[in-house]
């Protein structure tokens, strides 16, 4: 298969509500798409999960935009005949850039998949034709509006919730949505490198309300501390920012610091990768699920392949469109009773509202050969 060009497309998409986590809050999405256009008339689809601003990872949106411009398109065009496998090579003499990587491996992947007829979950493995998803809840100003929030999703049909905590909403608003919702409710929470090592003994009274995980307190490179508070605490220690690639995960698995994995393709430099952690973690025994980015239909129909890999055994935070958005780029995603149809179509087997992205673009460019 040959590219002939990369189009990117940047969309503003306004959030249905705010988004708070501990390193701030969003109103709306402003998303990176990128099309893979093959000499044969096919057109590939790839999200960039980058945000606007370098707050979760180093990489922020007009950033990964200018480096796909300037090196990753220009490098994979050169290429020549391509397949989804050959980015990773094609791309590697440029540091880093994981997210920006693979927006442009997810396009190339899905234009192959769509010239051959094969569905992205075929191609990756898959074995589940539904698979179980959950929804991630931010910070609120009030634990009375958190337990609203939760309520409004329980009724949705969601079975497992995560909740976003940092020093000051901790046990208290965990306490009050284990109290609501009683024992049944599958309930996790994640801090997004909120606390510090003086924050040990808190954490640990976490393990009070039988919570499924507690995903990344600390700094992305304090594996060591990671593992001090998992060798504490019954609660399983979950890693999301901490882990950027196959061979970080296993290093992170093997010194005791991630007891689960969270794995996002665009953290890890795409699906091909994504599929290796899943690999990993699974020849040690760890468990893993899908972790999200806002993701518009595009990006939640490729995460739903994902998660339909063997490992995937715990919900993955891939909620329905309207969780975020009052209208996708897709048809939208609907959850049914806390789960979600893995997409059968080729490639990611989702079409785009080609009209609706136009109507939202604020700025568009193309790198051909
Ligand atoms: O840490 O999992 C995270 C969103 C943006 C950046 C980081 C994270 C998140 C979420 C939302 O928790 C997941 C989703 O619903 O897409
Ligand atoms: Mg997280």
């Amino acid at each position: 298969m040959k590219i002939e060009s990369f189009e990117l497309k940047r969309i503003q998409l306004p959030l249905v509500t705010p988004f708070r986590t501990s390193f701030g809050v969003q109103t709306v999405r402003d998303v990176l798409l990128v099309f893979a256009r093959t000499t044969d008339g096919v057109t590939g689809y790839g999200e960039c999960v980058a945000l606007a601003d370098p707050v979760y990872s180093e990489e922020y949106v007009d950033g990964a935009e200018q480096v796909i411009a300037r090196y990753l398109a220009p490098a994979v065009l050169a290429g020549g005949g391509v397949t989804a496998a050959d980015v990773a090579r094609l791309t590697s003499g440029f540091v880093g850039n994981r997210m920006a990587k693979a927006a442009v491996e997810m396009a190339v992947l899905d234009a192959e998949l769509r010239s051959a007829g094969m569905s992205l979950a075929s191609y990756l493995g898959g074995v589940r034709s539904t698979v179980e998803v959950g929804v991630s809840v931010g910070i609120t100003a009030t634990v009375a509006e958190l337990v609203d929030v939760v309520r409004g999703h329980v009724e949705e049909g969601y079975r497992r919730v995560k909740l976003k905590i940092q020093p000051g909403f901790d046990l208290e608003p965990v306490a009050a949505v284990r109290e609501a919702f009683g024992p049944d409710l599958l309930l996790q929470v994640d801090a997004n490198t909120a606390y510090r090592a003086d924050g040990l003994a808190l954490l640990t009274r976490l393990d009070a309300f039988d919570l499924l995980l507690v995903e990344q307190p600390f700094d992305h490179d304090d594996i060591e501390l990671h593992a001090r508070l998992a060798e504490r605490m019954r609660t399983p220690v979950c890693l999301d920012e901490s882990l950027t690639s196959a061979k970080t995960t296993a290093a992170a698995i093997r010194a005791g610091a991630c007891e689960i994995a969270n794995i996002k393709p665009g953290r890890v430099g795409g699906y091909l990768e994504a599929r290796r952690v899943h690999d990993v973690a699974q020849a040690l025994d760890v468990p893993v699920w899908c972790g999200g980015m806002l993701e518009t239909g595009v990006g939640r129909a490729a995460n739903l392949a994902l998660a339909s890999l063997p490992g995937f055994t715990l919900p993955g935070d891939i909620s329905g469109s309207a969780r975020y958005y009052r209208e996708d780029i897709t048809p939208p995603f609907v959850a049914r009773d806390g789960r979600m149809a893995v997409p059968t179509g080729p490639g990611i087997g989702v079409e785009v509202d080609e009209e609706r992205v136009a109507g939202l673009t604020t700025r568009r460019q193309e790198i051909a050969r």
